[in-house]
């Protein structure tokens, strides 16, 4: 059970515990243009505290949006506004002004402080909400030469300020997440659970020291990125390299021109990494989390092979800020997630919600410090059942305790009454020397009622055609149950993915209805 006192601002555990212990000299963030020290983020997030405060007149449990990449302005001005008492609502920053719209009516938002180069898409975005974004009192720019820029209003403030005196149970973040479908859900967390995902996962599983160098490539509206680049290291008194762009062209040299210690990212990165591993030095890095989308076993056994590394593997959500079931790096069994991240408890229900014995593939349900809360959403009682939190993932459960990914819910594809995963598929794929990426759904069949299909991205080097795809489909059968290889496969050039790189499954279904 973790104790947190009452009345609880996490910006001190993040950055003035740090200060208050001398560690205002330590390293805190490293981007391209700018290496800070925590004194350094320390004097802008006071800065932006009191522009907020003093300028804006923001009142404690005002919502602020914030558009930025991964930056250190992006950092500072998150940390500002929950110092102040403020509700961050992060967002993805390729966001469209209709995406833009859609949080600043739902999560009323008084404040957007932005990155000047997503100013148009910002000013579009206000535009568009429906009631003319009739809370927005103020939208305010920085990197840009203006006097009423966010940077001209910090220099007239002072770099102290005082934390807002708010309690443990106080809301300071609104992140929203669209799934891979739907109408956007913004999930409420405590200015506690900011502080719970750390001792949690990141002091039991991940074990990282002030010493590492974290980097990844997540968005920091994404919550895997702000626990991973930001919240882990920051915690501990360690560094973050924070990279703009993170793709795969520049995720790889970052680590080897920063000397990047622990790595957060999806397991689609690893794979980019390793087609160019022989380009770069990664000897650096020395912890591999992977998460956001389920890790093939294949991916696990080439970084292993490549770098002599055991990718840790993790499963989390939005709603539950971040992972809750993990593997150490002591008691990894490859292909299975890991076991519930202490402080945490998960079981496989039935569709009665009654528990599953092991071996049997379930629904997820999870429960412990962090947990759903939706904004004003009747899909709260769907997520959350007698006080466990019901993701949309299937499970199972092995004798020893190991939770073994099987598919989200509706991504189960039943073929002449056979139950096929389709991330299984994919996996196997994954296993051909010819296979970049494979993504895999059902495709309505009136004599099976569906059929697999898969979506194939070939490697540099191989050429799509029937033979190719033959010795695929041969590849699947000979790696898991025949009666799972997809009947049918198409060569593309990239599948669609979400902005935080999931596979949208839902575009490859209707993609496979044609
Ligand atoms: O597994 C995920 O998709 C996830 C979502 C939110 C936070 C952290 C993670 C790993």
């Amino acid at each position: 059970e973790l104790e947190y006192p009452q009345r609880l601002n996490c910006i001190d555990a993040f950055l003035d515990s740090h200060i208050r212990a001398g560690r205002g000299d330590r390293p805190c963030l490293i981007t391209p243009q700018a290496q800070w020290r925590y004194a350094d983020l320390h004097e802008r997030v006071n800065r932006i505290a009191n522009v907020l405060v003093n300028r804006l007149g923001l009142v404690p449990g005002e919502r602020v949006l914030l558009r930025s990449f991964n930056n250190a302005m992006m950092v500072a001005a998150y940390f500002a506004v929950i110092k102040a008492g403020g509700i961050v609502v992060a967002t993805m920053p390729m966001l469209r002004a209709r995406e833009i719209a859609y949080p600043l009516e739902k999560a009323r938002i008084a404040i957007a402080l932005c990155d000047a180069r997503l100013r148009e898409e910002m000013d579009k975005g206000a535009v568009l909400a429906a009631s003319g974004a009739a809370h927005l009192r103020h939208c305010v720019f920085w990197g840009e030469d203006a006097d009423d820029g966010l940077e001209a209003m910090m220099a007239g403030e002072s770099p102290e300020f005082e934390a807002c005196d708010t309690a443990a149970d106080d809301v300071c973040l609104i992140a929203f997440t669209s799934g891979t479908t739907g109408v956007p859900k913004g999930t409420m967390h405590f200015h506690r659970d900011m502080l719970a995902i750390c001792d949690a996962y990141a002091r039991n599983v991940l074990c990282a020291t002030p010493e590492d160098r974290f980097i990844g490539s997540p968005p920091l509206a994404f919550t895997f990125g702000l626990g991973g680049i930001v919240l882990f290291p920051l915690h501990i008194g360690a560094s973050a390299v924070l990279l703009e762009k993170a793709g795969p062209h520049e995720l790889a040299p970052a680590i080897e021109k920063y000397r990047a210690s622990v790595c957060f990212t999806a397991p689609t990165a690893y794979r980019a990494m390793l087609d160019k591993r022989a380009d770069f030095d990664l000897s650096s890095l020395r912890k591999c989390v992977s998460a956001g989308e389920p890790l093939p076993r294949a991916t696990f056994d080439a970084w292993k092979a490549a770098t002599g590394i055991s990718l840790m593997d993790g499963i989390g959500a939005t709603e539950m800020l971040h992972i809750f079931i993990a593997a150490r790096e002591d008691e990894i069994r490859p292909g299975a997630t890991g076991k519930p991240v202490p402080g945490y408890e998960a079981k496989v229900i039935g569709p009665d919600g009654a528990d599953l014995p092991p071996g049997t593939v379930g629904r997820l349900a999870v429960r412990g410090p962090t947990g759903c809360r939706y904004l004003d959403d009747p899909r709260q009682a769907q997520y959350v059942i007698d006080g466990w939190n019901v993701t949309g993932d299937s499970y199972l459960i092995d004798e020893d305790g190991y939770f073994w990914y099987q598919a989200r819910n509706d991504d189960m594809i039943v073929s002449s009454g056979y139950n096929i995963a389709g991330p299984e598929v994919e996996a196997a794929l994954l296993t051909h020397e010819a296979v970049a990426e494979a993504g895999v759904v059902g495709a309505p069949d009136e004599e099976r009622g569906m059929v697999v299909r898969a979506y194939i991205v070939l490697r540099a080097g191989w050429e799509p055609g029937p033979d190719l795809a033959k010795a695929l489909q041969e590849h699947v059968k000979a790696e898991i149950a025949p009666y799972k290889y997809p009947r049918r496969i198409d060569f593309v050039e990239a599948l669609p993915k979400t902005q935080t790189g999931k596979l949208q499954r839902f575009a490859l279904r209707e993609m496979a209805r044609e």
